[in-house]
């Protein structure tokens, strides 16, 4: 029997397998020496940041990084030099032309688009306090943009391709799609800073429940409730007021050492602490921006290192692995893994308007319309 047929919590088997009961006020299970830690670390990093704003980064007397500050200099540096230790940092931006809408983009992000929830502010869908009086809208949406409608983009192939090519020190994403995962990017390498759809624990008492069983839940419209205590199940997921993973606050002070190249793309770098991981790439570490609109926060007029691509992702990676001499294998790369998918759930305004018109439950939703990987 396939998971989707035997819906269970994954934890019934393994009932050591709980997590303590979720707070509001701090991640939970962290010590406070730790936590204490964490909040000097990200003092730290807003002070350097401050600083670099402010002109007074020790930086400021250096050099350029690279002679040429714009985005030919950085590929032609790129080109002729080379990088040996990359970190990417991700946000909604580099799912958009998957058909997943991101945040803030006027019109249409999430943000401009959840009038049918009746949300008394549209953050309240991501807000654990307003989830736990409310957990409808969540869900509701949880099924609209449910992972494994979407098929990966380039800018996830191209990542996966930088690791292949051992330059991939760490990816940082914000997001919860896990395009990453279907991209074929290695757990291991990746920093899903606000969690995922991948595991689901009961906010009462802890217990783990499977993706599978969370998928059925949601697709057959029922909020997801604890067999053991009734308590409400949540993907693990990273709302307002909950803790980051430990991997977040573990990982950065390593990763970026050395880093030589930080590429931060489709973020508008307002999600704090994420936003603050651009501060610890060290003065000597090229940083650069590839987003459709312009950061203010984002490289101060005087810096030596900074970056700014303002525009689309995808055309920035493929201008990237042009220069690179990598086109031919990325193309191949997106060709041979899309054979894995049965067909592109392509959100064209067409069938987003038809979408709107037929609310759908699940078993009317087409399945050739949906991403499957291929057994
Ligand atoms: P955001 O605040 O909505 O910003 C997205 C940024 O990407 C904006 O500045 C856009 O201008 C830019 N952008 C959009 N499309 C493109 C494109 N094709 N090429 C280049 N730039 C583009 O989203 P952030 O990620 O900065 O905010 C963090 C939130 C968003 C996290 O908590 C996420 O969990 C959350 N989110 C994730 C997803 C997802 O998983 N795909 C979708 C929507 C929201």
């Amino acid at each position: 029997m396939s998971g989707r047929d035997s819906p269970g919590p994954s934890g019934r088997e393994s009932q050591g397998n709980r997590r303590p009961k979720l707070s509001t006020q701090a991640p939970v299970g962290v010590p406070l020496t730790r936590r204490a830690s964490q909040v000097l670390e990200t003092i730290r990093v807003s002070l350097t940041n401050l600083f670099s704003r402010l002109a007074l980064h020790p930086d400021q007397s250096a050099s350029k990084v690279i002679p040429d500050l714009s985005f030919d200099g950085f590929l032609s540096h790129w080109k002729s030099n080379g990088f040996k230790k990359i970190v990417t940092m991700v946000g909604a931006g580099i799912s958009t032309s998957a058909g997943i809408p991101d945040f803030r983009t006027p019109g249409s992000g999430l943000y401009d688009n959840l009038q049918k929830y009746n949300l008394p502010h549209p953050t309240d869908i991501f807000e654990l306090d307003y989830f736990i009086e409310n957990p409808k809208p969540f869900y509701a949406l949880a099924k609209e943009l449910y992972p494994g409608n979407f098929r990966p983009t380039p800018v996830h192939y191209f990542i996966r391709l930088l690791n292949e090519k051992n330059l991939l020190v760490r990816h940082y994403t914000q997001n919860i799609d896990s395009l990453e995962r279907l991209a074929g990017l290695p757990e291991e390498k990746m920093v899903e800073a606000h969690g995922t759809f991948h595991t689901n624990h009961c906010l009462e008492c802890g217990l783990e429940f499977s993706k599978e069983w969370m998928k059925e839940k949601i697709f057959s419209d029922t909020i997801p409730l604890c067999d053991a205590c009734n308590g409400i199940v949540k993907p693990d997921i990273v709302f307002f007021g909950e803790g980051m993973p430990d991997k977040f606050y573990d990982m950065p002070a390593e990763d970026f050492k050395n880093c030589d190249l930080l590429i931060v793309m489709g973020t508008s770098l307002e999600v704090y602490p994420f936003a603050s991981l651009v501060g610890h790439a060290e003065p000597n570490c090229l940083r650069v921006l590839i987003n459709r609109t312009s950061i203010d926060k984002f490289g101060s007029p005087t810096n030596k290192r900074d970056i700014n691509f303002i525009g689309d992702c995808d055309d920035a990676v493929w201008k990237m692995a042009e220069a690179l001499g990598w086109s031919d294998e990325l193309k191949a790369l997106i060709k041979k893994e899309g054979s894995k998918f049965e067909k592109p759930k392509v959100r064209t305004s067409d069938n987003k308007h038809n979408d709107d018109k037929k609310p759908k439950t699940s078993r009317e939703v087409p399945q050739s319309n949906q991403i499957e990987k291929k057994s």
